[in-house]
């Protein structure tokens, strides 16, 4: 071994979930570590995420890492759905007295290390975590993420570990077999996704149901459009030339006097879409946040969000215990992130099948799905419902 970093909170994973998460921490004055197996150009380029509920955005500002998200950020007040090609348009803002804002994941990724940095926080790049001991929180040993950096063999050494590490990560691994329970639905359907150099052709988000499938109009910047299309999961995107995807794009969201804004295609990709759940969320010393712990289908626009819903949870647990010892919500942490998580997933799950074209014989479904959709745009109580878990629920720490 030939270096060893000692430190309170062990971060694996600069998503997301490991970078607020270090960011609290800092604020409340306790030490993080974070290994990241990516380089800094990778993880602030990669095309992910693109909605950030009102309290993650009010949360960045409380945190000092806002300032450009206001500055750059698009404030929506309301979202439109698009079927038998008329748009209806849900004003969340008047419902709820909340609204969502447009702002990639990459640029929140982008500000979070800045600050970081800044603050002289460790944050390790291309180190990929191998191996963690130590979590069973028994005095023999303290917990220790073993990783390799700059091809040596390296350890931190900590208090507690937080798996930010993604769905891929090591840390959910790390649980004994047989001490977690894992939840899981694989959808019949997955997401090509294009960034194009075309303004947005709605100053809004538009999500289409179409007997060809799920479309969904969203954007970046006023010059850069994000576009979905529901597609075959297994899909190849070399079956995929652009001409195909405007083509479906076009006719997915049809609606009397609209026009689609087209232009070079600058990424394209096919992401598979599932749900998942593992519980619990924690063991011993080791505190699970983000998608190492839960998937949602990106259809709500949640997955990010949840990530920050975690780890707000966890950083107050941690400053609770460091400052007093007490471990009551670092106890609580899973039952208080699983009850959050689980509403979102319900809701992710609910708005997929409503949108979404099942397989096979679907005329049945089809119409049930648009029936469903007249009912949400004239009810108010069902705009009321939709929209309250659009914007994102308060998280309840009780
Ligand atoms: P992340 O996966 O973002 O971050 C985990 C980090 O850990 C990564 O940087 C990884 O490199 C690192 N890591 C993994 N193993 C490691 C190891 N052994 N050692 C060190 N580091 C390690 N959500 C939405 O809300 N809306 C969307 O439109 C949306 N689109 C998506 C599209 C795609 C293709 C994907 C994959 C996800 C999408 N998501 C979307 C969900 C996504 O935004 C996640 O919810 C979010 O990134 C979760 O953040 P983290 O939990 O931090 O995990
Ligand atoms: C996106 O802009 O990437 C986006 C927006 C809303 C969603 C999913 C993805 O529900």
């Amino acid at each position: 071994m030939s270096e060893t970093l000692r430190t309170q909170v062990g971060i694996i994973g600069a998503g997301p979930a490991g970078l607020f998460l270090a960011r609290l921490l800092h604020l409340n004055g306790i030490e993080s570590v974070i290994v990241e197996t990516h380089t800094r150009q990778y993880i602030e380029s990669r095309v992910r995420a693109g909605v950030l509920e009102q309290g993650t955005v009010d949360l960045m500002a409380e945190m000092g890492v806002g300032d450009r998200l206001k500055r750059e950020g698009m404030a929506h007040e309301g979202v439109g759905f698009c079927f038998n090609r008329r748009r209806h348009r849900i004003n969340f803002k008047e419902l709820t007295g909340r609204s969502i804002t447009v702002y990639a994941q990459h640029e929140v990724i982008i500000d979070l290390v800045a600050s970081r940095l800044a603050s002289g926080g460790p944050l390790l790049f291309e180190a990929e975590a191998m191996k963690l001991e130590g979590l069973d929180g028994t005095a023999k040993s303290k917990p220790a993420i073993h990783f390799r950096h700059q091809g040596e063999e390296k350890q931190v050494v900590c208090d507690f570990v937080a798996g930010c590490d993604g769905f891929h990560g090591i840390a959910r691994a790390a649980v004994p077999a047989g001490m977690l329970k894992a939840y899981t639905r694989i959808y019949p359907f997955g997401w090509l996704g294009i960034l194009a150099a075309a303004p947005p052709s709605n100053n809004e988000l538009i999500y289409a149901n179409h007997e060809s499938g799920f479309a969904l109009l969203s954007m970046r910047t006023p010059e850069i459009s994000r576009l979905y299309i529901q597609v075959d999961p297994d899909d190849d995107i070399a079956n995929w030339p652009d001409d195909r995807i405007w083509e479906q794009l076009r006719r997915r969201l049809a609606f009397d006097g609209f026009k689609l804004n087209e232009g070079p295609v600058l990424q394209k990709g096919i992401t598979p879409m599932r749900s998942f759940m593992a519980e619990p969320m924690q063991w011993g010393r080791l505190f699970l946040a983000g998608d190492s712990a839960h998937i949602v289908p990106p259809t709500g626009a949640k997955g990010l969000n949840l990530a920050v819903a975690d780890v707000q949870v966890l950083s107050r647990g941690l400053a609770e215990y460091y400052a007093s010892r007490k471990t009551d919500l670092l106890d609580r942490y899973s039952d208080i992130c699983l009850r959050h998580a689980w509403n979102a997933q319900r809701f992710s799950w609910w708005l997929t099948q409503l949108l979404h074209r099942p397989p096979g014989d679907a005329d049945f479904d089809c119409r049930r799905q648009v029936a469903e959709l007249e009912y949400m745009v004239q009810s108010r109580a069902a705009s009321m419902a939709f929209a309250e878990n659009y914007v994102g629920l308060p998280l309840r720490m009780d």
